[in-house]
């Protein structure tokens, strides 16, 4: 039995050094949201499975490869031999603007069904994980993680949801159309301040707070980035700063801080626990290159806890 199920999809990531129009180095690693949480959440001992449907291709061999070796359970990965695994580009645009492009209509995981994540969801688990991003890959995939979340909810378990909008991917009103239906199964709403519109209607944010708690959402959890976050629930109001660090690659860093929360709940760490532990991989996911290569082990975690600049010797 996990501790946490994920539901999504990875795709394999060329990491360009400059504008890829000039050719020039590359580096090929793994993105994908939900599998950032669960390689996250591995490193820290925690007992993560991921869900998701990979081609019967080289990509998806790294997909898989990748996830074993992080000590992630991978009996739930579906090899497809109709459909290739996803690609994503990030290459410099000029100003240095960090840019992505995305190959994943019609990927393997674009198809995902409830059939497919249904053996995943029988082995048990604590709690769910799920983005914003696995219900726009498609129709198939938004029926997945709904009915998931309906059992989840039905079995005891705990429902989390990172908004995680990816405007390459669908439109804030599209988002909010499909995201919202979702709010009453969700125990853990996480949110970029500018998120938190697409999820709850209001003037400011306690407003929208206010009404993410009225939809049944138990914890809300704001990330500010270099602000630090916040966490909210029907009684507690607390906010953290966040970790000073070099700033290498931001990418990631919103996964990495949702698998901090998450672990730090899996622990039993009340909000001022969790919001720490949260920031923490935050900040070593900006100070590293890489969507999820400088994420701590547990015996690193009080490693972290160095100010920038600090020699570890
Ligand atoms: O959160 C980091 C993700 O953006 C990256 O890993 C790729 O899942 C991804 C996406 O859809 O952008």
């Amino acid at each position: 039995r996990a501790e946490v199920l994920t539901i999504g999809e990875a795709m394999a990531a060329v990491r360009c050094a400059g504008p890829l129009r000039l050719g020039g180095a590359s580096r090929i690693s793994v993105a994908g949201a939900e599998f950032n949480v669960a390689i996250a959440l591995a490193r820290l001992g925690h007992a993560a499975r991921w869900a998701g449907a990979v081609g019967e291709d080289e990509p998806g061999e790294l997909v898989r490869r990748t996830l074993r070796a992080e000590g992630v359970l991978t009996d739930a990965v579906i090899r497809r031999t109709d459909a290739p695994t996803g690609l994503l580009l990030r290459d410099v645009a000029p100003g240095g603007r960090a840019r992505v492009s995305y190959y994943r209509t019609g990927s393997a995981a674009s198809a995902l069904s409830w059939e497919d994540i249904r053996p995943a969801a029988d082995h048990g688990f604590a709690g769910l994980h799920l983005t914003g991003i696995t219900p726009a890959l498609g129709p198939a995939p938004l029926a997945a993680v709904t009915v998931a979340a309906d059992q989840a909810r039905n079995r005891g378990s705990w429902v989390s949801l990172d908004v995680n909008h990816r405007s390459l991917l669908w439109t804030r009103d599209a988002a909010a159309r499909a995201l919202r239906p979702l709010l009453p199964q969700v125990t853990v709403l996480i949110a970029s301040d500018d998120e938190l519109a697409i999820v709850a209607d209001g003037d400011g944010e306690r407003d929208r707070v206010e009404a993410l708690l009225d939809a049944g959402v138990e914890e809300v959890v704001i990330k500010r980035g270099a602000a630090g976050a916040s966490y909210r629930d029907a009684r507690t109001s607390l906010d953290a700063p966040a970790l000073a660090v070099p700033v290498v690659d931001v990418v990631g860093a919103g996964d990495a801080f949702t698998a901090g929360y998450l672990s730090g709940r899996l622990d039993g760490l009340d909000a001022h626990g969790r919001l720490e532990r949260a920031t923490l991989l935050g900040a070593a996911c900006v100070a590293c290159d890489g969507d999820w290569e400088g994420l701590p082990t547990r015996d690193e975690l009080p490693a972290l806890r160095l100010r920038a600049g600090d020699t570890l010797r």
